[in-house]
């Protein structure tokens, strides 16, 4: 069996682990059987991945015997580490050995997931932008229907309150006569910059 930081992760996307952290992969090797087996090795089937024995002393930390082979009821244990990437990763731990009297050469696989998740956050901060479109009041009598008049009004007010000398802004621009009976200013006149004139043009 191989393990991903001590889980057993044989479905995808495995253990959830932050990009760049330590990814430690234990492999324990057993005998199910009943015959002794011989030069028991592990191997990983990604590059860089050099699975290596956990001893005690000269013998593998499993071999209680010390014999130097895998005895039924033993289980054997090898590691490897590496670092964590991005997005889904697998690896396939194999393991071989050889036994004792039928000399039948044994191999078996054990696959492992782990996901490597890298946080990220985005932010679009705009100024002027985007543009405002104005739709023309269908049917409205007269030059400037409800949505110009409570545009001109809100265009208004937003230059009063940007006049820091007591006076409004719209009153220094605002010529004399230049009124529509709507009470609504010429785009002109109140010094503001956009397209059409109160024509329901686009507004910047
Ligand atoms: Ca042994
Ligand atoms: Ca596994």
């Amino acid at each position: 069996m191989k393990l991903t930081n001590g889980t057993d992760n044989d479905n995808p996307p495995g253990l959830l682990v932050p990009v760049g952290s330590t990814v430690t992969w234990t492999y324990q090797v057993t005998n199910p059987g009943n015959e002794s087996l011989a030069g028991v090795a592990v191997t990983d089937n990604q590059p860089g991945v050099h699975p290596a024995p956990v001893l005690t002393g000269l013998f593998n930390q499993g071999d209680t015997n010390h014999n130097n082979l895998l005895d039924p009821g033993e289980q054997w244990l090898y590691t490897a580490t590496g670092t964590a990437v991005a997005g889904q990763y697998a690896n396939i731990g194999t393991a071989t050995g050889t036994g004792t009297v039928s000399n039948t050469f044994l191999t078996d696989t054990n696959p492992d997931h782990y996901f490597g998740v890298q946080p990220a956050i985005h932010l679009v901060k705009l100024t002027n932008g985007p543009t405002t479109t104005w739709a023309r009041p269908v049917g409205a009598g007269g030059q400037h229907g409800d949505l110009d008049v409570q545009r001109h009004e809100s265009r208004q007010r937003a230059l009063e309150e940007r006049d820091g000398h007591g006076r409004s802004r719209s009153d220094r621009y605002r010529p004399t006569g230049d009124a529509t009976p709507t009470g609504c200013w010429s785009r002109r006149a109140l010094g503001l910059h956009g397209h059409g004139d109160g024509d329901g043009g686009s507004v910047r």
